[in-house]
């Protein structure tokens, strides 16, 4: 296999997954003519195939009796150096090949954040939108009765994604507890009170930001002041406010998929706690942002667009943080045209491949979100080690392992840039470091 075509001729309709692998294809030409045994040994054809897919039924009654039935996956991705690990996402629009996406993604994420961690990905085009917490309830369980038998803290460790939160998981883990007969930390995300480690709820948000703030550093610059824009309005999209505001930068935006907030006063510490209570509890629209803030601009989503107006406002910094391919061309030219000059992706590849071309050619600092994301599974690592020696560390230690595993990050993905003769291209920095990993302990196990 030399060409993505290999991988289009045989999973023609994948489309999410040809998009990320072919970015890694791209960025690896160098290592894979410096390293022609990596043919010898077919790594390639051996990194784009899953290790184990599982698909199955996931039959469940609503609250009015009607039996309805949603489509369950895992994808077991790469084991190469620990085991499987990944969110599971509960959207509609799950299928195959956003997940096959996913869990590829997870395989280089993980390998750089230097913890022992496979790849692995899961979900169900379930839609937790509109469902009682009973129906939600009563799908998480049909849901692990099948992938308890899959899964274990020494075999496949899934965690949240789009979707799936704690309330989620803590379904999903009461239903594993009673069919395997045992409590272990099979998943990650887990409440404070039966395993969870702190600042794993902060965590992919605050990494982000920790990520950024590296980057920034490059140029001698802090976040303090710099006016932020960010899409999302969930899990990652929320502490990514959070550490912004504490580092004294001016959020702006925040979205869902209905359309989305330009709040220009800027959003502080109150407005966030409202947005937090709006989305957890009420599980409302980000359109009620405005009863509490006046002032505040929502602009619905036309369905007929083709860009995206949040990434039309003028600032310095973005964070996408709901969804792929959410950053197309246009947005990424109205971002660069609007004076951003920088992009720390929170959500897993938000920017499509012309996006990224114009953000490389114009020599923004762009951290690409295996690397700007890892803060979330980084965290999940940390709770396994916990519950392996079964104690919790305090809030300040995680957070310091965190800070400092996102520093190693961004350091071994800025080195590498500029070893392989493209410095400050974080995306093929993050790319051949991650790979050279995981193919280099791939071999290291014989053809497995
Ligand atoms: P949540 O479910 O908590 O929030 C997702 C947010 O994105 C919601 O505001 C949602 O709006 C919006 N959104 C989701 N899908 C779409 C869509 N198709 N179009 C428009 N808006 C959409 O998920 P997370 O915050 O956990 O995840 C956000 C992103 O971050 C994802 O790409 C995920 O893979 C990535 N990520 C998450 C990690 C984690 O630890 N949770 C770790 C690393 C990456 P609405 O409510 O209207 O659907
Ligand atoms: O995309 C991701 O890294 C996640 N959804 C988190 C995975 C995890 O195992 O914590």
């Amino acid at each position: 296999m030399s060409s993505i075509q290999f991988v289009i001729d045989r999973d023609p309709y994948e489309r999410e997954f040809h998009q990320a692998v072919s970015e890694v294809l791209e960025s690896i030409q160098p290592v894979l003519e410096k390293n022609i045994h990596y043919r010898r040994e077919a790594i390639l054809e051996r990194l784009v195939e899953p290790e184990r897919v599982f698909i199955f039924r996931v039959p469940w009654v609503d609250d009015q009796g009607q039996v309805r039935v949603n489509r369950g996956f895992r994808i077991q991705m790469n084991s190469a150096i620990g085991p499987y690990k990944g969110g599971l996402r509960f959207h509609p629009s799950v299928n195959l090949s956003i997940l096959k996406f996913l869990a590829f993604e997870q395989v280089f994420k993980n390998a750089l954040t230097s913890l022992p961690m496979g790849g692995g990905k899961g979900g169900a085009d379930f839609d937790p939108k509109g469902k009682s917490d009973n129906e939600v309830m009563r799908f998480c369980q049909s849901f692990m009765t099948e992938l308890f038998r899959h899964i274990g803290p020494d075999t496949d460790v899934p965690a949240g994604d789009i979707g799936v939160g704690a309330r989620e998981i803590g379904y999903l883990f009461g239903m594993y507890k009673r069919l395997a007969r045992e409590f272990t930390g099979v998943l990650t995300g887990k409440s404070l009170n039966w395993g969870g480690s702190l600042i794993r709820p902060e965590a992919t948000g605050y990494g982000n930001v920790y990520f950024a703030a590296e980057m920034l550093a490059t140029r001698g610059e802090t976040l303090e002041g710099k006016t932020c824009l960010i899409s999302g309005a969930g899990n990652v999209a929320q502490f990514t406010l959070e550490k912004l505001i504490d580092l004294g930068a001016r959020p702006v935006t925040f979205s869902d998929s209905s359309g989305y907030i330009y709040d220009p006063a800027g959003i502080d510490r109150p407005k966030l706690d409202y947005l937090k209570r709006l989305k957890n509890v009420q599980r409302g629209r980000v359109s009620q942002y405005v009863e509490f803030c006046p002032d505040a601009v929502f602009t619905p989503v036309d369905p007929a667009r083709e860009y995206n107006p949040l990434w039309d406002h003028k600032a310095e910094c973005a964070f996408p943080g709901a969804t792929q391919n959410e950053i197309n061309d246009q947005d990424a030219r109205h971002l660069v045209n609007n004076g951003v000059y920088l992009v720390s992706e929170g959500a897993n590849m938000p920017t499509t491949p012309d996006g990224i071309n114009i953000f490389i050619d114009r020599g923004i600092l762009y951290g690409p979100s295996k690397a700007a994301n890892a803060g979330g599974v980084t965290v999940s690592g940390l709770e396994m080690s916990q519950n392996s020696m079964r104690l919790n560390w305090p809030r300040e230690e995680v957070d310091k392992r965190l800070k400092g595993i996102m520093k190693d990050i961004h350091r071994m993905c800025r080195e590498t840039a500029e070893r392989y003769g493209v410095p400050g291209n974080y995306m093929t920095g993050a790319n051949i470091a991650g790979f050279v990993k995981v193919v280099d302990s791939m071999i290291d196990q014989g053809v497995v």
